[in-house]
């Protein structure tokens, strides 16, 4: 039998989300960015995948990432933030990738301003988890485990 190599998740964090547990912990909750993507990292060990953060306020630097990405993992997460409402170069970024994309959002975009019910980037995205606080990052790593699981 090959030897199994360990699956690679990369979760990627858009703009603003650095600011995380600072300000508005009604709306974002009260956890740092630091502590979620520390139990984002170790939920990964205990799925047996590798998990790698990313997070930057700038639209060009996160599509180089992305596009970085189709190389380097085999699944993506990404909360990309106020983005998401309005960038084509993230959606076609995403749209690239061979890769299933879980698109996650701490807050429920639908029930919020109506600017945020449309999503430029979910229709590049396998699946979309919002309104579960920091625990959507961990079901969409859990789904992405076991969609490899599935799919094997
Ligand atoms: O609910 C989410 O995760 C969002 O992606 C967060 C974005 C927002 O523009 C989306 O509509 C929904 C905003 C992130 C801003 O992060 C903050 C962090 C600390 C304090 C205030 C905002």
């Amino acid at each position: 039998m090959p030897p199994t190599t360990m699956k690679r998740i990369l979760v990627i964090h858009g703009p603003n989300l650095n600011r995380l547990g600072r300000r508005e912990p009604e709306i974002y909750g009260h956890h740092t960015l630091e502590a979620i993507d520390a139990e984002i990292i170790q939920a990964g060990e205990a799925l047996g995948v590798i998990v790698q953060t990313f997070q930057s306020n700038h639209e060009g630097e996160l599509v180089d990432r992305i596009q970085q990405a189709a190389e380097e993992v085999d699944g993506l997460v990404i909360n990309p933030a106020a983005y998401t409402h309005t960038s084509v170069a993230l959606r076609d970024a995403l749209q690239m990738l061979d890769i299933p994309v879980i698109e996650v959002h701490l807050s429920n975009i639908y029930r919020r301003e109506s600017f945020r019910h449309h999503s430029m980037t979910a229709a590049a995205a396998t699946g979309q988890i919002a309104g579960l606080g920091k625990n959507g990052y961990l079901l969409a790593l859990e789904a992405l485990v076991r969609m490899d699981a599935d799919a094997s």
